[in-house]
């Protein structure tokens, strides 16, 4: 039977393509929580299983769900399941990102979202396990994409620029986002990003123009804030909130979990305390 998406009160679905990692609070781990919260049905595609993320940890596990990825999208396009947006992040090999273009192919439609988070490095530099050769495949990725979300080292990654650090001019920017949005995405969104001391956001690109949303800059680096900032973002965007509003509410939501952990003394490896205001996100209108 079809699964219908129809009716005035239906629930909202997506499917999330991304790795779980057992410790260390990102992707699956993340997004789930995040978007189940925020009403949003949420199904999963794990592209790998380890032990801990690959950020301050070694020796973790890994296992590649590669084939698993096949299998579940054969199952589900029997089904004939349906899905308002898909989201893809961590993968695992260049081999992954064209399935998840064979995902976009058969799930996508006119009227559904398309979600990418492509998912490489930060703080200038790639993460363990990732290749320039994924560079160029998350490239092709981000064309078929409604909506990206990289930081601004993976902004230089999938255009080849350097790299640098600190506060950023609102031209650079621009130019960054004119770039990325050439690559074929609708609209642009590069998180971390700052045009002023103190503050720390997401500089935007899409129909109407360019525009910068920041929230209060909390001076400590977590793992996970940005796997944060995407789902927040994406389940407002499913509660059919405009661009703008989205950004705000996920870089108010994200600073307002660095600064927990910053006040709990999270180690940083342990990933952000998403979890201390995650029942604010449920009462968004
Ligand atoms: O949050 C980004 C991320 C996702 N998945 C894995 C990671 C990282 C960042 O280090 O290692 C496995």
């Amino acid at each position: 039977m079809t699964q219908s998406l129809q009716g005035p009160q239906r629930e909202k679905r997506a499917a999330v393509i991304n790795d779980l990692s057992g410790f260390g609070r990102c992707s699956i781990t993340v997004t789930l929580p995040i978007l189940s919260v925020m009403g949003v049905h949420t199904a999963c595609v794990p592209t790998a299983v380890l032990s801990t993320h690959t950020g301050n940890f070694t020796g973790y596990s890994f296992r590649d769900l590669t084939q698993d990825m096949r299998a579940f999208l054969t199952h589900w396009q029997k089904e004939q399941l349906q899905f308002d947006a898909l989201m893809s992040g961590y993968l695992g090999s260049f081999e992954q990102i064209e399935i998840v273009q064979e995902y976009f192919r058969a799930f996508g439609r006119e009227d559904n979202l398309i979600f990418v988070d492509p998912v490489m490095g930060d703080d200038g530099s790639l993460y363990a396990l990732y290749t320039q050769d994924m560079a160029r495949g998350m490239r092709a990725l981000c064309a078929h994409a409604d909506v990206i979300v990289p930081n601004l080292t993976e902004s230089c990654i999938l255009l080849g620029e350097t790299y640098h650090e600190g506060v950023q001019s609102e031209q650079y920017l621009f130019s960054l986002c004119r770039g990325l949005k050439a690559l074929g995405a609708r609209q642009v969104v590069i998180t971390g990003a700052s045009t002023q001391e103190g503050r720390i956001g997401a500089a935007c690109l899409d129909d109407s123009g360019f525009y910068m949303r920041s929230a209060k800059w909390v001076p400590a680096s977590y793992c996970g804030t940005g796997d944060v900032f995407a789902s927040v973002l994406l389940g407002a965007l499913m509660q059919d909130r405009k661009l703008p509003d989205a950004v705000q509410l996920a870089a108010d939501y994200t600073a307002s979990c660095v600064q927990h952990s910053v006040l709990a003394h999270v180690p940083a490896r342990e990933g952000v305390d998403f979890e201390c205001d995650l029942w604010t996100l449920g009462k968004q209108a």
